[in-house]
């Protein structure tokens, strides 16, 4: 069964510490372990970086081996051509996904590049959220 990738983009391993009134409590390691607890049986690659050039380099990989993408491109969702550019590559269904409402935010994070090209958007339920994007993402590939 090929796995779910589930990439973090800039800042979010400092979830828990930052910004908590925006971001919430829950730390990057216990996002990562909520993403394995909804993909169940279904294998998973989770990831955060700081680099743009590294999530690149993972959704190529994606591309390779992978079977949906959820992604958290936080900062590189607003700005990024090389981004958007190798997610238009991946055949299989993307899920963006930001713990904040984009939507209510100071403009400059009111209009992501990657939702021009993802399948679905999630945005606003929290930290916990991820565990319905994940579900999501798999009701997606399960639909293909
Ligand atoms: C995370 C970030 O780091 C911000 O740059 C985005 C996103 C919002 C989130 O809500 O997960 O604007």
């Amino acid at each position: 069964m090929k796995p779910i990738f589930i990439l973090n983009g800039p800042n979010l391993n400092r979830l828990g510490k930052r910004e908590p009134e925006i971001y919430g409590t829950t730390t990057l390691a216990e996002v990562e372990a909520i993403c394995f607890d909804a993909a169940g049986d279904r294998p998973v690659r989770f990831h955060q970086t700081n680099a743009e050039h590294q999530l690149v380099d993972w959704v190529h990989e994606a591309i390779d081996d992978g079977a949906g993408i959820l992604i958290n491109p936080a900062g590189l969702s607003f700005r990024s051509i090389p981004l958007l550019d190798s997610l238009k590559m991946f055949p299989g269904p993307i899920l963006e996904f930001h713990i904040s409402n984009i939507h209510r935010r100071e403009e400059i994070y009111q209009h992501s590049l990657v939702s021009k090209i993802a399948t679905a958007v999630m945005a606003g339920l929290g930290p916990r959220g991820y565990a319905h994007g994940v579900r999501a993402l798999i009701d997606l590939i399960d639909q293909n």
